[in-house]
């Protein structure tokens, strides 16, 4: 792992940095502020009724900043892809239909969010209630062809932050190294590691082009990456793990390489 000098310190500083921010996070749990894995739907039923700063949940916010910088310490290193103006969006061809069968139902449709304990269902406005992102980037699939994209949605790195996901659960926790996706039919699945997960270009797509997303481009849910190729940016998410194990993945199982970065 290359560090890079931060803003004048040196690096041996920025990881005593960490150790702090990590030592009292462990310490001091979320859970004051009902926000653990563990209090699930019910804080954040609790979260939705909380006055807002800045369109979010004043209380989301607060760790939002806190885990803000403990992600930066992280994944400080992470290089931005390239950005396109707006203008330069087209409509991507649809590639891909594995794990889409039809008779889908996007309106019955929950996200199911899993660590370590029970899964937390979130709806579609759960998710938007989130910082929304934007960003016009490349979509570039492996077979050869790329096109550039405007979508929207929320920074996987933003909802982990918000749903305490990223950090161990306590004692005997594993440490979480990946994120796992897969379709609610266990037909499409990804694996990606959690520096490309928590990349800020790394988002949980609801729109594509201004427009809601269409069924075929992965209604109600996909994920957008810019640093692998489209194979990992799963279509119609239905099940997100946080983990300490490496994750199945549909293509690397085909003979294509896990990581898939470009
Ligand atoms: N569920 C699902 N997601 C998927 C695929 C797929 O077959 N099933 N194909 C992937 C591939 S190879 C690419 S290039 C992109 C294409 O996204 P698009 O159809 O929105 O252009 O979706 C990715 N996500
Ligand atoms: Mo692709």
């Amino acid at each position: 792992m290359t560090r890079t000098r931060n803003r004048g310190s040196r690096p041996s500083e920025r990881d005593d940095d960490v150790e702090r921010i990590m030592r009292r996070t462990s310490r001091r749990s979320f859970f004051a502020l009902g926000l653990s894995a563990a209090a699930g739907l019910a804080g954040w039923e609790w979260l939705k009724t909380r006055p807002q700063e800045g369109g979010v949940p004043s209380p989301i916010r607060r760790v939002l900043e806190y885990n803000e910088r403990l992600a930066e310490a992280y994944f400080k290193e992470a290089r931005l892809s390239p950005t396109f103006p707006r203008e330069m969006a087209r409509e991507p061809r649809v590639n891909g239909a594995e794990g889409m069968a039809p008779g889908f139902d996007p309106a019955a449709w929950r996200l199911r969010v899993l660590r370590s304990s029970e899964p937390t269902l979130l709806t579609l406005d759960d998710i938007k209630q989130l910082p929304r992102t934007e960003m016009t980037t490349e979509l570039r699939c492996i077979e050869g062809w790329s096109v550039i994209v405007n979508w929207a949605g929320c920074r996987l790195r933003d909802f982990a932050a918000v749903h305490n996901l990223i950090r161990g659960g306590g004692e005997g926790a594993q440490d979480i190294r990946y994120v796992g996706l897969e379709t609610p039919d266990h037909g499409y699945y990804v694996g990606l590691d959690l520096r490309s997960a928590m990349h800020p270009q790394t988002l949980l797509c609801y729109e594509m082009n201004g427009e809601p997303l269409s069924l075929d481009h992965g209604a109600p849910l996909r994920l957008v990456t810019t640093v692998k190729y489209g194979i990992k940016s799963i279509k119609r998410i239905g099940t997100i793990v946080f983990t300490g194990e490496r994750p199945p993945d549909f293509w690397a199982e085909r003979g294509y390489d896990w990581y898939a970065g470009h």
